[in-house]
């Protein structure tokens, strides 16, 4: 279009779409690829949630009640305050079958969600869940704890009334419970079935807003309780109700099927039969069987490791992919202050955009990270292309005008309610490693190398194709506004360079928040992470540009700028120490800083104390002496020659415990670093100041694994650092996963323990690439 509406013309730059045609508009997105992947449990937030992959759905999802210390607690949304033991998924394909497990007390929750299309089913199919509820001990007694009190519900968040099948639900007469009709998938009906007797309740409301659908509940459970003294839904809704909340009790041991059809016109009886009862259990198997035959073939680990960890290999990709969500909203941007805009408010809202993708913890960030995706799909890539693509075309399509991608995505009222108003801005100088760019450099090779089949092949280059002028606008962002004083150097902007109270000022946007940087953030400085992210994103470019056109100029451009990035010569004089042996980022720095507490007078009140930092000495340019992850990113993008001394220095680093070595994986930072478990303010402990994180693990056992592949003199000691660190990373977390039930976001660095985010499936799930020896190739 070449006439812009007057709207448009006032438009905010910084709100503004990427002026290309769309990746998610290709044809290979849409008809059978886009139907077969319309319903899923993509509500990643929820114990268990099934969403359509369109903004305003007919959403499932189901609570129940808790008892501790004789009290009950209404269990929902996924909070680590509800202290589940244990919950997961222990399979999960990602398209069309999962298995969860969930341990509440001493109850045992089994949910098992299926998709199927049969003849008849109207768009995206029909699906099933199967909720099963076991009593650990046996308090049968105890009547209060042996029936399971457990509510499934069905909101439709664009309004249109739900109907209840009668006012007084049996369902040993009728399995109907509810049915309505939508506009994506025609009419449908819910059905419910099980095997022992059920009581079923229900209750019915109208609100935009679901997600606070958990105290709409327990307010009615509550005035039911005074009134009547039971905990029970009160059988009433109206022709208006957009929610339907049916509350399902029963002695425990409990099992009920439900059973969502759409297009009701043919088969729904034989439909509702085929996703209930023994046609269930069989289907249910069937597909267990599936996941771990595809698991096996994906992953190859039945002869290389024992049953305990082929156990957490499967839940890490079950967790991965049964944690994909889809999204629908607008971030919030905030303006700068020098900003023409007119707002009332601090911020400018970006577009409406859809977002599917993974996430890296359901309790915590249960929502799209743009660095932690990339590692996301190094996994997700090896299970499934088309869903890679898909979560990839997603997000290239959030890009604006300038080539700017938010970097954390809160999309939508739901996601909203999880996040502290301090975090909910984004910067449109801020950005965020390009990490995308790792599983693109690996679907290139894979199609110059023939690894996919030739659908898949045709599918990757499509998408590359069209992906290209994205990429090439999102290297030009980087390359522009991140840029250096001296050419080819880079540094993470948005370091705050006036405050008092950081140890040392974080730089969020680098993904590793607290790792320390120079003491003081000027535009001399020059980042060494930063420098071979820029490598990559070059060296895939020329990669990409090579499919298409073997001699253009950009070819030649990306090829030169990959070049100098990684020319060994170049990286040494610029951030080599050879005093350490290591690399560093460059800048003003000083080491002489602390934190000291100093007296406040605050009007006539009180004195009170602040921490405040303390500079000792006047910071200089120099290199920045902490060794830790990002001193190894030029060993992770394998710049260094096999045949160098440096190489034996690297290994030297790694391998050393009073550096970076653990029992349990690399540290982030050296326990030699004077930074070392340090605070950054009163209120920020250390975060990526020690502890053992798996997305940075993963690369450097990559690189390992390379150089003790190639020929060179520290060819064997590559190998046996390899060997070892690969089994201490397996080792931890596989012993963490077995005793508290859950992968974490980082393990302690003394005693390996998981700490931080726990169900923290992101790219801790990197373990199963570690445990496949899957590493990228060429
Ligand atoms: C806080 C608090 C309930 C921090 O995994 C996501 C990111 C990484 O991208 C980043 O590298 N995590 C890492 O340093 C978590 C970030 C959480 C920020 C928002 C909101 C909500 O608490």
């Amino acid at each position: 279009r070449l006439v812009n509406t007057v709207e448009e013309n006032q438009r905010p730059r910084v709100v503004t779409p990427f002026p290309a045609p769309k990746l998610m508009d290709l044809p290979m997105f849409q008809g059978d690829h886009k139907e077969s992947l319309y319903w899923g449990t993509y509500r990643p937030h929820v114990y268990f949630g099934v969403r359509a992959r369109t903004p305003r759905s007919l959403v499932a999802g189901l609570m129940w009640l808790g008892v501790k210390d004789g009290r009950y607690y209404m269990r929902h949304v996924c909070q680590d305050s509800d202290e589940l033991s244990k919950y997961g998924w222990t399979q999960h394909n990602g398209r069309d079958f999962g298995h969860q497990v969930l341990v509440d007390q001493d109850m045992t929750w089994a949910t098992s969600f299926v998709k199927t299309k049969g003849e008849g089913s109207g768009y995206g199919g029909d699906w099933a869940v199967r909720l099963g509820v076991q009593n650990e001990e046996s308090q049968w007694n105890n009547q209060m704890q042996s029936s399971g009190y457990l509510f499934f519900y069905l909101a439709d968040e664009d309004g249109n009334a739900l109907s209840l099948s009668k006012d007084k639900l049996d369902i040993s007469e009728s399995s109907l419970l509810a049915l309505g009709s939508r506009l994506d998938i025609g009419d449908w009906q819910l059905h419910l079935k099980a095997k022992d007797d059920l009581e079923v309740h229900y209750s019915g409301f109208r609100t935009p807003h679901i997600h606070n659908l958990s105290d709409l509940v327990q307010e009615e459970l509550a005035v039911q309780a005074r009134m009547f003294n039971r905990l029970q839904l009160s059988d009433t809704s109206d022709d208006s109700s957009n929610i339907l909340v049916f509350q399902i009790s029963a002695t425990i041991p409990l099992e009920a099927d439900i059973a969502f059809v759409s297009g009701t016109g043919s088969r729904v009886e034989e439909r509702v039969s085929s996703l209930t009862g023994t046609s269930l259990t069989n289907l249910l198997k069937e597909k267990r069987g599936e996941f771990d035959s595809k698991f096996e073939k994906c992953f190859n680990l039945a002869d290389k490791l024992d049953s305990e960890s082929v156990i957490v290999g499967k839940a890490a990709i079950g967790n991965m992919l049964g944690g994909i969500g889809y999204f629908y909203g607008q971030s919030k941007i905030s303006l700068p202050k020098s900003s023409k805009v007119k707002s009332h408010e601090n911020f400018v809202s970006y577009w409406p955009a859809e977002l599917y993708t993974a996430v890296p913890s359901r309790p915590f960030f249960p929502r799209g990270f743009l660095w932690d995706e990339g590692f996301h799909q190094l996994l997700i890539r090896r299970w499934d292309v088309r869903i890679c693509l898909d979560i990839i075309g997603h997000w290239l399509d959030l890009m604006n005008v300038d080539g700017w991608i938010p970097r954390e995505q809160i999309l939508g009222a739901e996601a909203l309610s999880k996040v502290p108003e301090e975090f909910v801005l984004q910067h449109p100088t801020n950005g965020n490693p390009p990490t995308l760019f790792l599983v693109l450099r690996e679907l290139v090779y894979g199609v110059k190398k023939n690894k996919f089949t030739a659908t898949e092949s045709n599918e990757i280059s499509s998408f590359l194709e069209r992906a290209l002028v994205r990429l090439e606008a999102w290297f030009q962002w980087f390359n522009t506004t991140q840029s250096g004083k001296e050419m080819g150097t880079y540094y993470w902007h948005g370091r705050d360079n006036s405050t008092t109270r950081e140890l040392n000022p974080k730089s969020l946007s680098s993904g590793l928040d607290d790792y320390p940087r120079a003491s003081h953030p000027s535009e001399e400085e020059r980042h060494l992470d930063l420098r071979c992210w820029m490598l990559l994103a070059a060296d895939s470019l020329h990669s990409i540009t090579e499919l298409f056109e073997s001699r253009s100029e950009r070819k030649k451009r990306y090829g030169s700028t990959a070049k100098l990035l990684s020319d060994f010569e170049i990286l040494n004089q610029v951030h080599f120490d050879p005093a350490y042996g290591a690399y560093f980022d460059f800048g003003n720095h000083t080491e002489k800083v602390r934190l000291r507490w100093k007296e406040k007078k605050v009007g006539n009140n009180y004195p009170t104390r602040e921490l405040i930092r303390e500079v000792l000495e006047r910071p200089e340019l120099r290199l920045v002496p902490h060794i830790g992850y990002v001193s190894l990113f030029p060993f992770m993008e394998k710049i260094i020659p096999p045949e160098s001394w440096i190489l034996d220095k690297q290994l030297d680093l790694i391998s050393n415990r009073s550096i970076l070595w653990t029992d349990y994986g690399l540290r982030s930072l050296a326990k030699t670093s004077t930074l070392y478990m340090k605070r950054n303010t009163e209120h920020d402990p250390p975060y990526w100041r020690g502890p053992i994180w798996m997305n940075m693990n993963y690369r450097i056992l990559s690189a390992l694994h390379h150089y003790s592949q190639v020929n060179g003199p520290y060819k064997d000691r590559a190998k046996v650092v390899y060997s070892e660190l690969r089994s201490n990373l397996i080792g931890n977390v596989v012993h963490n996963y077995h005793q508290t039930g859950f992968l974490w976001e980082q393990y302690d660095q003394t005693k390996g323990k998981g700490k931080g985010a726990r169900l923290f499936t992101g790219w801790t799930s990197l373990v199963l690439l570690i445990m496949a020896e899957a590493y990228a190739e060429g």
